[in-house]
């Protein structure tokens, strides 16, 4: 998967839209993948999954914050990301299909936030991203 140039700008643009709300919005996707698809609970038996629990407000700030550091880095998302595709594929061994699961909820997400700034480019520029992050992070277990 490669980003154009013109879908880096829309993605860096767009992201300085919701970076105000980044803390929330990790918290918010992870809580509506758990609930939603009950399947993906079995990675977080440790977790209160109460909706708004300390651990999903923590988890979901570091995810958040991740892919911050990936839209800072669009050129380089694959060298960005690499110390978490290996906790991933090595230690955490999470099923690749549920990193498209995830990707819906951030969708909702995102969506709230942006409103009329969530066009049909926009959506297609944050699913190619996406895209691009579950198979970064999904691609050494290979
Ligand atoms: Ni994921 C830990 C980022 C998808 C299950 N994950 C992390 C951490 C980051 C992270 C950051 C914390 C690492 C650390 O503490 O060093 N995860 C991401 C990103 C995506 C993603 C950017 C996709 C966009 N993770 C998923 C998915 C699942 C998942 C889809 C399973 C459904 N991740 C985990 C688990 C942990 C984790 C489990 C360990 C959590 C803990 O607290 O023990």
């Amino acid at each position: 998967m490669v980003l154009t140039a013109d879908e880096r700008k829309v993605l860096t643009s767009t992201w300085a839209k919701v970076s105000g709300h980044l803390d929330e919005m990790g918290g918010d996707a992870l809580c509506r993948m758990l609930t939603t698809f009950p399947q993906t609970k079995t990675y977080f038996p440790h977790y209160d999954m109460s909706p708004g629990s300390k651990d999903l407000q923590h988890h979901g700030q570091k995810v958040a914050k991740a892919l911050d550091n990936a839209l800072h880095h669009l050129d380089n998302v694959r060298g960005t990301m690499s110390d978490l595709a290996d906790l991933h594929a090595y230690n955490l061994r999470v099923d690749p299909v549920n990193f498209k699961l995830l990707a819906k909820c951030f969708h909702v997400v995102l969506a709230t936030y942006l409103r009329a700034d969530y066009t049909c480019y926009v959506y297609l520029c944050l699913d190619k991203f996406f895209y691009l992050l579950a198979e970064v992070l999904t691609e050494k277990y290979r």
